[in-house]
């Protein structure tokens, strides 16, 4: 599809270094880069300020990952790529309205993402018109008046799309999915759709909760933890001290994964004097060097060797799961030739990991979105449930599943309603708080938003946060469905493509920041937000904020609601002016919430409920936990090409670059380089260093091209080949997603490399 340049920005990557890569994570580099990060976007006593509230009990939730805090917080509880996150919100920069008069939109269109996000914060509300070519100041009250004209000149009220990005708190999901739901549609897709909703499908179909079963405690007391399809040291680097920790108490790891990537090999602990000076703490016991999608093979085979040795736990399977017979003649007609095929691993490789499950009696299975961005993520993430349950792995403990969440508040957002397929039951629950009659039929989820874009099905897109263009799939699709819109309202801290790629008439909305103090008509407000394992807590910010100027999201979907729905009898200014308010609601509608006001304001706030975990308890249609028959495909891929992933690099938040080192891969500079298997790159006839376009094929047969990459010869497994999103979005097919939770398979992308010039 489109034949584009890259930006010309990313001109930046003409002193590209590539070295090699390194194998210890954090320590003194880590926080070095973290602080010099701070210092150079807020100052020193702003940085201070900021950077020692971060994760205390009365401070700010880290706007970084899902992570939990655990009891025993350091003076510092973050790490360095949680002081970039605070840092990329807390600078000093500010885009303002003279900004927005020197730079037209279709300027702005051909930035890079690491451009537009270091020109700072947004300051006002700015409009662009129908048939301009700039934003221009706006006031809130137009603002409003403009969405709700827009929004209730539609013909129905599925004609407009409600997004989410994960960093919304509680307060902020729960009133704007009551909006959306008194406005009249369930169409409320959010980043999760493009996150773990395969985690979330998998785990609901056969335990019956779709969140983790695991605590902190949890990890700390396993004898044996898994880290499967993810890189904890750049995306989660507070759980590096949770492993270290389990470590210490005797915890094995095993690392899956087709990169071998630093912090699961080894870790230094900057809060301790030891982890800035020692060697660190080597993490992984065994590394299993997978090939892209062979996860599901890998379990099974496990599974099918505990099976053979009968070592399963029979009286747990038999007084709480249904299924097992049914698996064991699945497995039993395993073919190996297609696990080796699918896994990439020797026969011998999976009988070492055997023999770890064999010795541990508890174990707690990790993973990201290694294992949920594939054609098969659903039963991918099955098998490992399969696994866990053979041997009584749920419901005790020390053991479960961990799902680990990205956004840090993406669990909460979907707890607090934002979900495309509502429960009846919550809808029921709404409807009766309220007074009215919620809608029933779902709506869209991301992919099915696109397409309703794109065929003119849908004419209103509302982002609170996030970035949908970037974060989204097949970028020229989405791009043109972005644009065919009459109205798109981007609710946003920093700039970012979605405010250049717009609808006929856009809006920005500039919102706080968690960093920042809210103060409404009641007084200074906090909010609250559930980390990846349901423990849900205050965050209060405490900087003065970016400008004058901004709103919170709370108040923003508040005034919004007034100006669209006048008469809907819900005392909209009274949400807005005290989110007790809105919390006393909450905790009538969502189940776990009783008393939230009182229990949230407890130092650490509360756990929510997880029957699984705390009774053995699986609400499942027959009260049981389900072992399913997964059938196993090998994905093959065609004599010359790879299977590409897509990935984060250390100095970037998703869509928002932070800079263009990704330090423990020895890259620094740059951004356009595709890792490759040196092995492959000979095969390939291709040279180290050489420049390729990665061409997508997939069965469409429409060619997708993600231009000029450098080739980097790297120990990945071999057939595979990686490279940064969001810049090979553009060879993400649309239609190409995870069976049953429609997640893009951002992570098995068919490429081919051709050599430019
Ligand atoms: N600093 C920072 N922190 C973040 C984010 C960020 O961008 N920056 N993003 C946040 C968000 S929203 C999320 S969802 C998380 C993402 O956290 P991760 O899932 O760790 O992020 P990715 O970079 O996508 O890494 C995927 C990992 O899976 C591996 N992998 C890829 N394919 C396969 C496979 O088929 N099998 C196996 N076993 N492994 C595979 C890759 O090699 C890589 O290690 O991080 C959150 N935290
Ligand atoms: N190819 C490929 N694509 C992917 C992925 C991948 O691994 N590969 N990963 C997917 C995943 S896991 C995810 S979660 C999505 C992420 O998708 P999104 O959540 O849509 O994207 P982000 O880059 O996190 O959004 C960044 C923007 O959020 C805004 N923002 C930041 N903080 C706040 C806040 O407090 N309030 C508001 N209102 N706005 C704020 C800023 O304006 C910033 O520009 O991308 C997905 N896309
Ligand atoms: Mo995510």
């Amino acid at each position: 599809m489109s034949w584009r340049r890259p930006p010309t920005d990313d001109a930046d990557d003409a002193g590209m270094e590539v070295s090699s890569p390194e194998h210890v994570a954090a320590g003194l580099p880590g926080v070095r880069a973290g602080l010099g990060g701070a210092l150079r976007e807020m100052g020193t006593r702003r940085t201070a300020l900021t950077l020692l509230r971060v994760n205390q009990k009365d401070g700010f939730d880290c706007p970084g990952c899902a992570w939990p805090e655990g009891d025993h917080r350091h003076v510092a509880e973050f790490c360095e790529n949680g002081a970039k996150a605070v840092a990329e919100e807390a600078t000093t920069h500010r885009v303002t309205r003279e900004f927005f008069a020197a730079h037209p939109v279709t300027e702005l269109a051909e930035r890079s993402d690491h451009w537009l996000g270091k020109q700072g914060r947004l300051t006002e509300p700015m409009l662009k018109r129908a048939g301009s070519d700039h934003y221009e100041p706006v006031s809130w009250d137009e603002a409003f008046a403009l969405v709700a004209a827009e929004l209730n000149a539609l013909s129905s009220p599925d004609e407009a799309v409600f997004y989410t990005s994960g960093r919304t708190s509680n307060e902020a999901a729960f009133a704007y999915q009551l909006f959306v739901r008194a406005f009249g549609t369930n169409n409320l897709p959010d980043c999760s759709n493009m996150c773990h909703e395969s985690s979330g499908s998998a785990l609901t179909e056969t335990l019956g909760v779709g969140k983790g079963s695991v605590l902190l405690e949890d990890l700390h007391t396993a004898d044996l933890i898994f880290v499967v399809g993810q890189n904890p040291g750049t995306n989660h680097p507070r759980m590096l001290t949770a492993l270290e920790r389990a470590k210490k108490a005797g915890a094995r790891i095993v690392a899956v994964n087709p990169l071998p990537e630093a912090g699961l090999i080894r870790f230094k602990n900057p809060q301790t004097a030891s982890g800035l000076v020692g060697k660190g703490t080597p993490l992984a016991d065994l590394f299993l060097q997978i090939r892209v999608n062979g996860d599901l093979a890998l379990f099974q085979a496990l599974n099918r060797l505990l099976l053979d040795k009968d070592a399963v736990d029979h009286e747990f399977l038999a007084a709480h799961t249904s299924g097992f017979d049914e698996l064991a003649a699945h497995l039993r007609a395993l073919d190996w030739e297609q696990v080796l095929e699918a896994t990439g691993l020797s026969r011998e490789q999976i009988d070492e990991a055997l023999a770890e499950v064999l010795r541990a009696d508890r174990i707690v299975v990790c993973w990201a979105m290694g294992l949920t961005q594939h054609k098969n993520s659903v039963p991918t993430i099955r098998e490992v449930v399969n696994f866990l349950l053979l041997r009584g792995n749920i419901g005790r403990p020390g053991a479960g599943v961990c799902p680990v969440r990205g956004h840090s508040n993406v669990q909460g957002d979907r707890t607090m309603g934002i979900n495309e397929k509502p429960p009846a039951g919550f809808l029921d629950a709404l409807g009766a708080e309220f007074g009215f009659e919620p809608p029933r039929e779902h709506g869209v989820d991301t992919v099915a938003a696109i397409r309703a874009m794109r065929e003119g099905r849908i004419k209103v897109f509302f982002g609170m946060g996030g970035n949908f263009v970037r974060a989204a799939p097949d970028s020229a699709v989405t791009e043109a469905a972005m644009r065919a819109c009459r109205l798109t309202v981007q609710v946003s801290t920093k700039l970012n493509r979605s405010h250049a790629v717009a609808g006929e008439q856009a809006l920005i909305l500039p919102t706080l920041g968690r960093t920042e103090l809210d103060v409404r008509a009641g007084g200074p407000q906090f909010v609250s937000v559930e980390d990846s394992m349901g423990m849900v807590h205050a965050s209060r910010g405490r900087l003065r904020p970016a400008s004058p100027h901004l709103l919170s999201e709370v108040a923003i979907v508040c005034r919004l609601a007034r100006a669209a729905l006048p008469g809907a009898g819900i005392d909209w200014a009274a949400l807005e002016d005290d989110y007790d308010r809105i919390r006393d609601h909450i905790s009538r509608v969502v189940p776990g919430f009783a008393d939230y006001n009182a229990r949230v304001r407890a130092p650490g706030g509360f756990t929510l409920p997880h029957a699984p975990r705390d009774e053995r308890r699986f609400p499942t249609a027959s009260g049981k936990a389900r072992i399913t028959v997964n059938p196993l495909e090998v994905l093959r891929v065609p004599e010359g090409r790879l299977l590409l992933q897509t990935i984060r690099s250390h100095d970037q938040y998703n869509t928002t670059v932070y800079g263009l080192d990704d330090r423990y891969r020895g890259v620094r500079a740059g951004r356009r380089v595709v890792f490759v298997n040196p092995a492959d790159l000979e095969a390939l006839g291709i040279a180290e260093g050489a420049v390729v376009d990665l061409v997508g094929e997939w069965a469409d047969g429409v060619e997708r091209r993600a231009p000029a990459f450098r080739a980097v010869g790297y120990p990945t497994a071999r057939g595979c080949a990686a490279a940064y999103f969001p810049e090979t979005n553009v060879l993400v097919p649309l239609d190409s997603t995870a069976d049953v939770s429609n997640t893009p398979t951002s992570k098995s992308v068919i490429v081919r490399l051709e050599p430019v010039g």
